[in-house]
């Protein structure tokens, strides 16, 4: 497909379709997207230009996107001396930025949130260091996200607890009459590579070769290695976006600030709602429980999955805690 801006009917018509969740999804270079994701990708990969000093998070969906923006927000405005908003005790955390909005305002989504937008709109004006995300795979980025010195921060997560999650975040876009999307369903689309930007496998060894290729450009991180240990997980984050801490005190903060536990009690999030499409804030924090999926999985489920992942990791060096 040419890239453009404009994805017209009958090149949509000609593209490959799943159905997920009774959504209609397309696969477009190997990877399944909803038809007004592969919209604004056309338009951001005709419109976007990068810049050296750029920070661009990628992940796949829910293995720790709100985190990783909530952190990298965190840490780029602690490490700016001018920038006053942000909190440095818990009295004074109202003029912390992330009460007064979920982090996905500040730092937006290029796919779904920046140039879904009609026209796709200038964000040349933007200030330095700009801060966006996206969930698309590598090898669909626009190329100059590629070519420039821009930083690349991906965050991966276990697929079971990422299948887990997937499965209550679109449960919640039913009915009641509809109820819960059966799982197992779920599962079979997940292990087959149907996914909002999946195949999940795809997705995940793409930026980790990257990574490997390319390490000073491309930080691979990990939703399990972040709760295991945030300080060291999370300097490291701040020292790859040449923001490194000046103290324990200001690691801490940051960690504090961008927590599970807090986010989820601020108002913002318990009761706001995205502006985009009407999504609640709340579906975002749930339990962030690393072994969650137990509570879904039959053993057969996860003998089948673990051997998938066994398979599929075979020889990257990459591995999960599960
Ligand atoms: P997205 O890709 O659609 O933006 P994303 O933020 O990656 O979603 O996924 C939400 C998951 O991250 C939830 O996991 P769970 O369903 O297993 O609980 C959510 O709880 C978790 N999460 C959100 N914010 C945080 C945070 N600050 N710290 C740890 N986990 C978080």
């Amino acid at each position: 497909m040419a890239d453009s801006s404009e994805l017209s009917k009958s090149m949509l018509d000609q593209l490959p379709t799943e159905s997920f969740w009774d959504i209609p999804l397309y696969q477009w270079e190997g990877f399944w997207y909803r038809s007004y994701h592969l919209e604004a990708t056309m338009a951001l990969r005709s419109h976007f230009s990068s810049r050296d000093d750029d920070i661009i998070l990628a992940s796949p969906m829910k293995t720790g996107t709100t985190w990783l923006k909530a952190l990298c927000f965190s840490i780029v405005n602690a490490a700016n001396p001018d920038n006053e908003t942000l909190a440095k005790t818990d009295e004074d955390h109202h003029r912390d930025p992330l009460v007064e909005n979920h982090p996905a305002i500040y730092v937006q989504t290029l796919e779904v949130q920046v140039y879904s937008a009609k026209p796709p709109p200038d964000v040349s004006s933007m200030k330095s260091p700009r801060l966006f995300h996206t969930h698309l795979p590598y090898k669909a980025l626009p190329d100059s996200i590629k070519t420039t010195n821009c930083k690349l921060v991906y965050i991966a997560r276990n697929p079971k607890d990422t299948l887990v999650s997937m499965w209550h975040f679109f449960n919640k876009l039913r009915t009641p009459e509809q109820g819960p999307y059966p799982f197992e369903k779920a599962f079979e689309l997940f292990i087959n590579g149907v996914s909002h930007f999946g195949p999940f496998f795809d997705h995940v060894l793409q930026y980790w070769n990257q990574s490997l290729k390319s390490p000073d450009k491309v930080l691979f991180l990990k939703y399990e290695d972040l709760k295991r240990d945030p300080i060291g997980e999370v300097k490291k984050l701040a020292l790859f976006l040449g923001k490194p801490f000046g103290d324990e005190k200001e690691v801490e903060d940051v960690i504090w600030r961008c927590s599970l536990e807090r986010l989820k009690s601020l108002e913002v999030n318990k009761n706001g709602v995205d502006p985009w499409v009407g999504m609640q804030n709340s579906t975002y924090f749930r339990t962030g429980i690393v072994g969650d999926w137990k509570n879904m999985f039959s053993d057969e489920m996860s003998e089948r999955l673990d051997q998938i992942t066994e398979q599929k990791l075979m020889g990257s060096g990459l591995h999960f805690q599960i």
